[in-house]
């Protein structure tokens, strides 16, 4: 197509060239000289060999043209050629990417699902287990706190036995000492009587050895039951501590007293009490504690 419509071109070239004056002078020339001079034999066919060459020329020019473009042609030709297998070859290597970029989506697909369930599955044990684990950390907090209360408990418990333990070998001690000859029982105490003479400090050492001590006198009834005995005996009265500041053996000061009319009246001389004046109710008299005399142990039942 492009080859023929150079002809058509080439044809209008031609027809135009052979309409063109072949000098200026011929332009200035009359159209009377002109038709005088066509009509000459000579000049006619001068005007062909002109033309001839001219066409030959222009003859030679478009083969040349057409050599040139068919060249030009053949190697777009060619490059399009290459351009075409090399994109045909990129379509190729695009395609078997495609491919092969698409077989690695699938499978990191399938990976990744498999990879989404095993973290589900993890995700369900993981809580199964904290679940699990937080209920052994409540049940091991539960039974600390039980252990540790059973300690507390047990520690006590063994406290609590020892003592009554205690209490028990006391109580069968008192019990033993009770239940010799010579101990009477009046209200919440037992009260032994001696059946020989002593120093002051002799009797309470001799009532100590009996888990007891001399007779504590804090109520008219006991002092009237003291009396009962009708013994000039040692009660557990002194004021060896300070001179007229009278104390029972427990430390306990002396508030109420039965003392005899004009007692006590041995000052640093008689330091010890005893009870003397039987007969009556105020018995009492200070003595010196180095006299031998009868004594009353006194063991509280409940202490
Ligand atoms: O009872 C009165 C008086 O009797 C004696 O003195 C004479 C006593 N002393 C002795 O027995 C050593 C006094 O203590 C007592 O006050
Ligand atoms: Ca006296």
């Amino acid at each position: 197509m492009f080859f023929h419509k150079d002809q058509s071109e080439m044809s209008a070239v031609y027809n135009e060239i052979s309409t063109i004056p072949f000098s200026s002078e011929d332009n200035l020339e009359s159209n009377s000289e002109k038709d005088s001079k066509a009509s000459s034999p000579a000049s006619g066919f001068q005007r062909c060999r002109v033309s001839t060459v001219i066409l030959g020329l222009l003859a030679v020019v478009q083969l040349a043209v057409i050599i040139c473009l068919a060249l030009h042609i053949e190697a777009n030709n060619k490059n399009v050629t290459e351009e075409k297998d090399e994109l045909k070859r990129a379509l190729n290597d695009s395609s078997l990417q495609l491919n092969s970029l698409t077989q690695g989506n699938d499978k990191l697909k399938k990976i990744n699902s498999e990879i989404v369930a095993r973290s589900k599955n993890l995700t369900e044990d993981r809580n199964e287990l904290k679940a699990k684990l937080d209920d052994l950390v409540s049940r091991q907090n539960t039974m600390i706190e039980e252990r540790d209360n059973l300690t507390r408990i047990n520690a006590d418990t063994q406290t609590s036995c020892r003592r009554i333990s205690l209490e028990r070998d006391q109580l069968r001690e008192r019990l033993n000492i009770l239940a010799q000859p010579g101990w009477i029982i009046f209200r919440q105490s037992a009260y032994y009587m001696s059946s020989t003479t002593k120093t002051w400090q002799e009797s309470r050492d001799h009532c100590r050895s009996l888990g007891t001590d001399l007779m504590i006198i804090n109520s008219k009834e006991e002092q009237v039951f003291a009396n009962g005995f009708k013994k000039y005996m040692w009660i557990g009265l002194t004021d060896s501590e300070g001179e007229g500041r009278w104390k029972w053996v427990d430390g306990t000061p002396m508030n109420t007293n039965y003392w005899s009319e004009n007692e006590p009246n041995g000052k640093t001389e008689e330091n010890c009490a005893d009870i003397k004046s039987f007969e009556i109710e105020s018995s009492w008299n200070d003595e010196s504690c180095s006299h031998k005399l009868n004594w009353i142990c006194e063991m509280k039942l409940n202490p």
